[in-house]
């Protein structure tokens, strides 16, 4: 997987392609759409050596010959990325840097699509915010779990999609895998030859579907259909433990947030309503036993509001969040919302 990284952003460096494939997810550069981009990305890239390959038996290549790049984008700024803790930490563990990987704001993306004859897969998404409105008339293939929605779909109509409510994309990108590996390979080589591939699948999918958890009831069966697939090819010892362990370890990833600084909190989970940016972040406190539930809860607002709110400097606080809480085992939990202009978000 690295050497595929390296090789790739070596080629983009030195421009030495021919032309650009991008695949990218959505804003949120959750696990989900992260993990996506990538596996895709690297079985496009896959798919085209094994093409090559095919094509080298009858042609004799010229050795200059440059060839396309699959460069997976990950859709959020290079400095944010560290607030997509289970993200940093699925990919560590598959020994992938961060130096290896492409941000959207590493490169002009406008500009690398409209000086070539550029292709663009969407997953883990298909409607366009805003900004990413630019690279619509490039998508070529989309794959997204969410329902469709044909409000704002100006894509080309050679553009396919494979578009299915289920609980994580991770699924139907391992599906469209497998089928696009028959033709050209047996359905397994590609996973095969990327073992990390299947792991982060695999690991994508118990995240999001809470371990298959009938109370949450996200998993279909088709989700399940894949997980199976892909504990054929990892083979764990134990599949129950396996599975469990990889929910609790990204579970903690994902709220660990020990590393972050305190601007860096304000952005993590950070909603953006329009123009208006909205952070949040739950907190445990410990429930104060005296006076009733509203006076409690009155008062710790009170002190949080003293305490660790900081609102920016001139600005007027009043009006501008909301704190929610609630008892869960001893603790109070509470979650603050503020609602600050964009130059507040910055240290
Ligand atoms: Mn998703």
């Amino acid at each position: 997987m690295n050497e595929y990284l390296v090789a790739t952003l070596d080629k983009l460096r030195t421009k030495n392609y021919a032309n650009v494939n991008i695949v990218i997810g959505n804003e949120s550069c959750d696990l989900d759409s992260s993990v996506s981009a990538i596996v895709y990305a690297c079985f496009l890239y896959w798919q085209s050596k094994q093409i090559k390959c095919n094509e080298s038996m009858n042609v004799n290549r010229d050795e200059q010959t440059k060839y396309d790049i699959f460069i997976p984008i990950l859709n959020v700024n290079r400095e944010d990325f560290a607030l997509k803790t289970e993200v940093t930490y699925l990919l560590k563990t598959h020994g992938i840097d961060k130096n290896v990987l492409v941000f959207r704001d590493d490169y002009d993306l406008k500009g690398l699509l409209a000086n070539t004859n550029s292709k663009v897969t969407l997953v883990d998404h298909h409607v366009l915010s805003t900004k990413d409105q630019f690279l619509a008339p490039f998508v070529t293939e989309i794959i997204d779990h969410r329902p469709l929605d044909k409000t704002g779909w100006t894509y080309n109509d050679s553009a396919h999609s494979t578009i299915e409510v289920v609980g994580c994309c991770c699924t139907l990108v391992a599906q469209r895998i497998k089928d696009l590996s028959s033709p050209i390979a047996k359905d397994l080589d590609f996973f095969n030859a990327y073992p990390v591939c299947s792991d982060m699948l695999h690991s994508t999918i118990i995240l999001d579907t809470i371990n298959l958890s009938k109370t949450f009831n996200k998993a279909t069966p088709h989700d399940v259909k894949i997980l199976l697939f892909l504990e054929s090819l990892i083979k764990p010892a134990d599949y129950e433990n396996y599975r469990k362990g990889k929910l609790e370890r990204l579970t903690n990833a994902r709220s660990d947030v020990s590393e972050l600084t305190a601007a860096q909190l304000l952005r993590k989970d950070l909603k953006i309503v329009g123009e208006v940016l909205v952070p949040t972040f739950p907190i445990l406190v410990q429930a104060r036993r005296t006076g009733s539930v509203a006076n409690d809860f009155n008062a710790t607002k009170l002190q949080l509001s003293r305490a660790a709110w900081h609102a920016p400097q001139g600005s007027n606080e009043e009006g501008r969040g909301c704190i929610l809480g609630g008892y869960h085992e001893g603790y109070k939990i509470i979650k603050i919302s503020a609602r600050l202009d964009r130059s507040g978000l910055r240290p």
